[in-house]
């Protein structure tokens, strides 16, 4: 799977590209992530992207010739990329929305920053609005690495004997605990009967959990 992203901020991708999942698959050939400095698709010589917006108001907006000269490239390449722009407007990003994402060959990334981008950009040229939460941030970058990520290891041979399937939220709800060396600390036992090597009672002990910790701290998703 191939992303593409378009970002005044192509450094903060090494975050991914350098250490972890993602990076395993890369080295892998699973993955590849072509970052896009979208100053270089700027039409004036300070390089601007930006300017003030219609209607007045504070902030900037992001200027389209750059943004839609920048996807025309890409495009050239990857004629079928899924366009995907990242903001607080965008259909939530989920476990199911992360496995949907993850059939696509490749995806384009759009990041921004400021106010966000003019408004033809979202109506003409983006496919998909995807938010990773109600919360604002200070660029989609952080948003696009946290896409990228959820979204690569839905790709099976990238996680490699990990398992995905087993993730939290994989069956809808929340993990059961785990434990590790040592059996005791500072008077903190390890379950019986996870030491009991009986596996048909362990399976059993987890499946209560996961339900009693869904309860407990996620109504909203053991109700449904
Ligand atoms: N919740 C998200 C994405 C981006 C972002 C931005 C418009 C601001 C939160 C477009 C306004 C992008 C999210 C940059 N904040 N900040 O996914």
């Amino acid at each position: 799977m191939r992303f593409d992203v378009i970002t005044l901020f192509p450094d903060m991708f090494s975050a991914i590209k350098d250490e972890g999942v993602v990076a395993r698959g890369i080295k892998k050939s699973l993955l590849s992530i072509h970052t896009w400095q979208l100053r270089d698709f700027s039409d004036n010589k300070y390089r601007n992207v930006d300017d003030k917006p219609y209607g007045g108001g504070a902030g900037m907006v992001m200027q389209v010739k750059p943004i839609r000269s920048c996807i025309e490239k890409i495009k050239q390449k990857v004629p079928n990329t899924q366009v995907v722009y990242l903001s607080p407007q965008g259909r939530k990003l989920t476990h199911q929305l992360a496995t949907e994402l993850s059939k696509f060959e490749s995806l384009t990334l759009l990041c921004g920053r400021y106010e966000g981008v003019d408004e033809r950009i979202i109506e003409h040229d983006v496919d998909m609005e995807v938010s990773i939460g109600d919360y604002v941030i200070s660029g989609g970058e952080l948003a696009a690495m946290v896409l990228i990520d959820s979204v690569s290891r839905q790709i099976p041979a990238v996680l490699g004997n990990q398992d995905s399937l087993n993730d939290s939220f994989a069956n809808g709800l929340l993990d059961y605990p785990h434990y590790t060396r040592p059996e005791v600390i500072d008077n903190q036992q390890v379950p019986e009967v996870l030491l009991s090597g009986h596996q048909a009672n362990i399976d059993q002990w987890r499946a209560q959990q996961v339900l009693k910790n869904t309860q407990l701290k996620r109504q909203d998703l053991a109700s449904k």
